[in-house]
């Protein structure tokens, strides 16, 4: 059957033809892609979660300070990155800092997003608001990028704003190097929730190993129905992947590779999940020679960078 969420053009072809140009807004992509969750949709009442306190809102000046201050990386947590293809830090924020993130970009959403959809996103942010920009070009989460992934300098791809807003479903297995146009394996995204995140709501979780996506590298992408998401979590539980599905404290974010394979369960609460995803590459990264439709409409993060070519457009700073 038909996905709904499809134009004519990228319904075309077989179910795993992917090869054609997404015709439509980064917003409709993500309703397009999570549509392609398995599973019943959840049902019985939401979750009302305790009060979370983040104590005293800092000031614009003292969030800017606090994302301009470096964090301490040990080698085990370096390592844990390396052999797992995603670590959690704690304390990358404060919980005041995640708050007044929050605030802002629950404001972003309400001003530009229809109210009516479950999975709410906002990308570019930086090039309008002054703490989201501090956010997205923080040298405290570009430098961990740059530790992480061993290398002397990132660049931005994109800020993206997510909301998942009270009811809404899983987000699928996926693996981020089948959506960037970016032709290396040295991208990674931080995952910084702006609120703890308790099982309920539905944090990241993550496969296990760095190799794990090769595991499943030959099922058919299935761009109409949920057989994709479906059969790699066949494959995993079969396998014996470890999937890390803990709960986020405040403050803690994490960092995935383009090659960790990663899902999110429901938001069961009466809270919005909000979460800024935003994501770093090697300075040096080319485009892909072919982009496909899973990579949205990218040129709104590379504009006028062609296929081959290093990325490194004004849209694309180096951060710190
Ligand atoms: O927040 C989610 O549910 C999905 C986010 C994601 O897949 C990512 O940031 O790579």
């Amino acid at each position: 059957m038909r996905n709904p969420h499809l134009s004519e053009a990228t319904a075309a072809g077989a179910a795993s033809d992917v090869e054609l140009a997404w015709d439509r807004g980064n917003d409709q992509w993500w309703d397009w892609y999570m549509s392609l969750a398995d599973g019943p949709a959840s049902s019985g009442p939401l979750v009302p979660l305790p009060p979370h306190d983040p104590g005293p809102l800092p000031t614009d000046g003292t969030v800017f300070a606090e994302l301009a201050e470096p964090y301490s990386l040990t080698p085990a947590q370096v390592g844990h990155f390396t052999d797992a293809s995603f670590v959690k830090l704690p304390a990358v924020l404060t919980p005041g800092t995640a708050a007044r993130l929050r605030a802002r970009l629950r404001e972003m959403l309400d001003a530009q997003v229809d109210p009516a959809v479950g999975f709410q996103s906002l990308e570019m942010m930086w090039l309008t608001d002054p703490l989201l920009r501090r956010a997205a070009l923080s040298p405290r989460i570009g430098g961990i990028a740059a530790a992480l992934m061993g290398v002397e300098r990132v660049r931005l791809y994109h800020d993206n704003g997510l909301s998942k807003e009270p009811g809404a479903g899983r987000t699928p297995w996926h693996y981020d190097a089948h959506h960037f146009p970016l032709d290396s394996p040295d991208v990674l995204t931080a995952w910084i929730p702006l609120q703890p995140t308790p099982q309920v709501m539905g944090p990241l979780a993550f496969a296990h190993g760095a190799d794990t996506w090769q595991l499943v590298a030959d099922i058919e992408f299935d761009k109409h129905g949920t057989s994709y998401d479906r059969r790699v979590s066949e494959i995993f539980r079969d396998r014996g992947v470890v999937v890390e599905d803990d709960p986020f404290g405040a403050g803690e974010i994490s960092f995935h590779s383009a090659h960790c394979f990663h899902t999110a369960g429901a938001n069961r609460t009466t809270s919005a999940r909000m979460v800024l995803a935003t994501t770093y590459f090697r300075d040096g990264v080319r485009v892909v020679p072919a982009p496909t439709m899973v990579s949205g409409d990218w040129q709104k993060f590379i504009p006028g960078a062609a296929p081959g070519e290093i990325v490194a457009t004004d849209r694309n700073p180096v951060i710190g």
